[in-house]
Formats: C-alpha cells, sequence, structure tokens
C-alpha cells in the first residue's frame, strides 16, 4: 500500500509540475513553434508515463502479499504483446523526431540572413566574458588580432586600428537588437568552445575555435533578457553572463548613431 502512495504522488506531482506554465518568457518569432513541438513531446511522453505508472500500481495492487506462501511466480513471455509495445514505442520515437526534423528544416536558425539587410553583429565568447560588435555605417567588420587584446586597456578583442574598416567597429558587452529585424549573427571564439543560450528566443548555438559561425534570430519583443554560455568552459563558466536587450528600432538606431560620436 506504501508503494502505491508513493506510486500515485509521483504520477500526479510530475502531472502537475509539467502542466504548469514553467517555460521562460518567449521573446522570438520562431520560438513558439519549439515550444509548441515540446508540449507535443511532454503531452505524448505525459499520457505513456501515468499509462505504464497505473499498469505498475494495477499488478502491485493485484499481486500484493496476501500472507499466503505463493510458489515461484512464472510468467510465459508473449512475442504479440512484445511486439505491439515495441511498435508503438517506435511510432512515437519515429514520429516526433520525424516531426522535431521538419521543425528544424522549416525554421533552422543556422546559416546567413536570407534578407538583405539584417542587424549585423559578431558575438566573441571569451574566457568568461561576451562581447559584442557592430560593424559601424560601413557594415564591414575590421580585422581583428587577438594577440592584441586587452580588455583593460578597452580593447578586448584586439581590433587592428590600421585596416579602415576596423575604425567604424563599436563592441560593447550587452548585446542591443531591434525588436521586430532580423539579427544575423556570427559566433567566434578565440580560446575554448563555448555555447550562445537565450532561453527567451529559444536560442542555442556553439562558438568553436577557428570558426565563424552564422547564424539568424528574429526578436520580436522589447525587453531584457539573459545571454548564458551553455557549455562547460574553464572555472569561470557559471559567471560567463551578459544582457540581451531588445529595443524598439528607433532607439537602436538612435544607439548606433551616439556611439559612431564617441
Ligand atoms: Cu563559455
Amino acid at each position: 500500500m506504501a508503494l502505491l502512495i508513493v506510486i500515485a504522488v509521483l504520477v500526479v506531482g510530475s502531472v502537475l509540475f509539467f502542466s504548469r506554465d514553467w517555460l521562460p518568457v518567449l521573446a522570438s518569432l520562431t520560438g513558439e513553434v519549439t515550444d509548441s513541438q515540446l508540449s507535443l513531446n511532454l503531452i505524448l511522453l505525459g499520457v505513456v508515463f501515468v499509462c505504464a505508472q497505473l499498469a505498475l500500481g494495477l499488478f502491485v495492487w493485484k499481486y500484493r502479499d496476501r500472507g499466503r506462501p505463493q510458489g515461484p511466480f512464472q510468467t510465459q513471455p508473449s512475442w504479440r504483446t512484445e511486439l505491439i509495445w515495441l511498435v508503438v514505442a517506435a511510432s512515437i520515437f519515429l514520429g516526433l523526431n520525424l516531426a522535431g526534423t521538419r521543425m528544424w528544416a522549416a525554421y533552422k536558425p543556422s546559416g546567413p540572413s536570407s534578407l538583405p539587410d539584417p542587424v549585423r553583429v559578431e558575438v566573441t565568447a571569451v574566457q568568461f566574458r561576451w562581447y559584442f560588435r557592430y560593424p559601424g555605417p560601413d557594415g564591414v567588420f575590421g580585422h581583428v588580432d587577438a594577440s592584441r587584446a586587452d580588455a583593460s586597456l578597452g580593447d578586448p578583442l584586439g581590433l587592428d586600428r590600421t585596416d579602415p574598416a576596423s575604425a567604424d567597429d563599436q563592441v560593447s558587452s550587452v548585446l542591443l537588437l531591434p525588436a521586430g529585424r532580423e539579427a544575423e549573427l556570427t559566433l567566434r571564439a578565440p580560446d575554448v568552445i563555448h555555447s550562445f543560450f537565450v532561453p527567451a528566443l529559444r536560442f542555442k548555438q556553439d562558438a568553436v575555435p577557428g570558426m565563424n559561425i552564422q547564424v539568424h534570430v528574429t526578436p520580436a519583443q522589447t525587453g531584457q533578457y539573459e545571454i548564458q554560455c551553455a557549455e562547460l568552459c574553464g572555472v569561470g563558466h557559471h559567471q560567463m553572463n551578459a544582457r540581451l536587450l531588445v529595443v524598439p528600432p528607433a532607439e537602436f538606431d538612435r544607439f548606433l548613431s551616439e556611439a559612431r560620436k564617441k
């Protein structure tokens, strides 16, 4: 009876836990699709979980100790039952995988933006900070030399000031993006692998040394959101956070022109 109560509490507790609104606030256009796919997975597997636990409870009750001596418990394998169970489990697994693959194909954020004028930002992940570089009016990211980088001198990326394309580049420790415009991010890491994770955008991508990885995403809602590193990248990994500020487009343009004057 104690085991039955434990099973009942676990089942009811799990259902209540997952049926509440536990996801972080949603601030991207494509994140809704991710959320509905996640909900579908949770509902389907939740039903399987509840049925399996009810069956377990039923058998615990049916074959409980009645105080009578019983002979050795024997079962006959049933290939039909095994096959049905296997087909049902495989169908759920494959079906969810296919649905996820289709969703990824339709909304995948990898690759450069297909729009003519996205907001371009270079994201540099370096133990244990994030830096965001805007290309300035020329729209070109200038050359950087990581060996010259010195955050204490205000140049964490090592901008090559002899390169005319670098002269107007702006570096910020906060990622500022306009709402409703697609952003094309180029992820890089000079030291080890990091992972750019913005829960509110339902967005995660590794930054890998030696690679410039381009991704695109559209923040839909103004606000302040957290950026986290989702790859264990060293002893200071836990403090590798930054802020994403999504502002109205006019405010974003004002920020760029004011940064230029400095
Ligand atoms: Cu990191």
